[in-house]
């Protein structure tokens, strides 16, 4: 009896081993399948960079001229961009008639505080952001009184390097509105650097 027992505790013993080694496994095969497909569902959501500007109309240096902060910034090429523009400018400045292109969104899609838009109807265009050497143009209609509206625009960088940015809309200074914050880096125009 006392030999069976002791056989029967060593079998119970052994099972108890394996067991535990079996779950060692599972659980090492198991913690790391999670974990794995986590990681890819962020690296996926992570695909688009997302850059945030704000139209603003009051800040240091030229306390009245309209101005997009910041003006200068840096995205990757070959992943998708979606900027998003905050305006709180609610002045008009429709385009003239040599620029009047530019009331149509090119080389990307723009949302307008989350619906689709091709163009804007010139008188309500407040600014745009442009970029001529991409074939880039959003467009950003004036803010509702006491109130901001807001534009996405998604495109992909295919190339790398430096590229100006304008608005178009005659939001500055002088008799064609193209002078003050319109001919200014920093204001109404700036760069977008596009690294590999
Ligand atoms: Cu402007």
């Amino acid at each position: 009896m006392n030999i069976s027992r002791r056989k029967t505790s060593l079998r119970f013993g052994a099972t108890l081993a394996a067991l535990g080694a079996a779950l060692a496994v599972a659980g090492c095969g198991s913690s790391s399948s999670p974990p794995k497909a986590a990681a890819a569902a962020s690296r996926s959501a992570q695909q688009v960079q997302q850059v945030r500007l704000e139209i603003q109309t009051s800040g240091p240096g030229h306390a009245e001229w309209p101005r997009y902060v910041p003006a200068d910034f840096t995205v990757h090429a070959g992943v998708p961009v979606r900027i998003t523009i905050v305006n709180h400018d609610g002045g008009t400045a429709p385009l003239s008639a040599a620029m009047q292109m530019y009331d149509a969104v090119a080389g990307g899609e723009e949302t307008l505080n989350g619906a689709r838009v091709t163009t804007v109807e010139n008188k309500k265009v407040a600014h745009t952001f442009t970029i001529p050497e991409l074939g880039i143009n959003a467009v950003i209609p004036a803010a509702p009184e006491g109130s901001t509206n807001t534009v996405t625009f998604s495109f992909t960088p295919k190339k790398a390097g430096t590229f100006e940015w304008h608005c178009y809309a005659p939001c500055g200074e002088g008799k064609e509105g193209m002078s003050g914050a319109m001919s200014t880096s920093g204001w109404m125009e700036g760069r977008l650097t596009v690294e590999s």
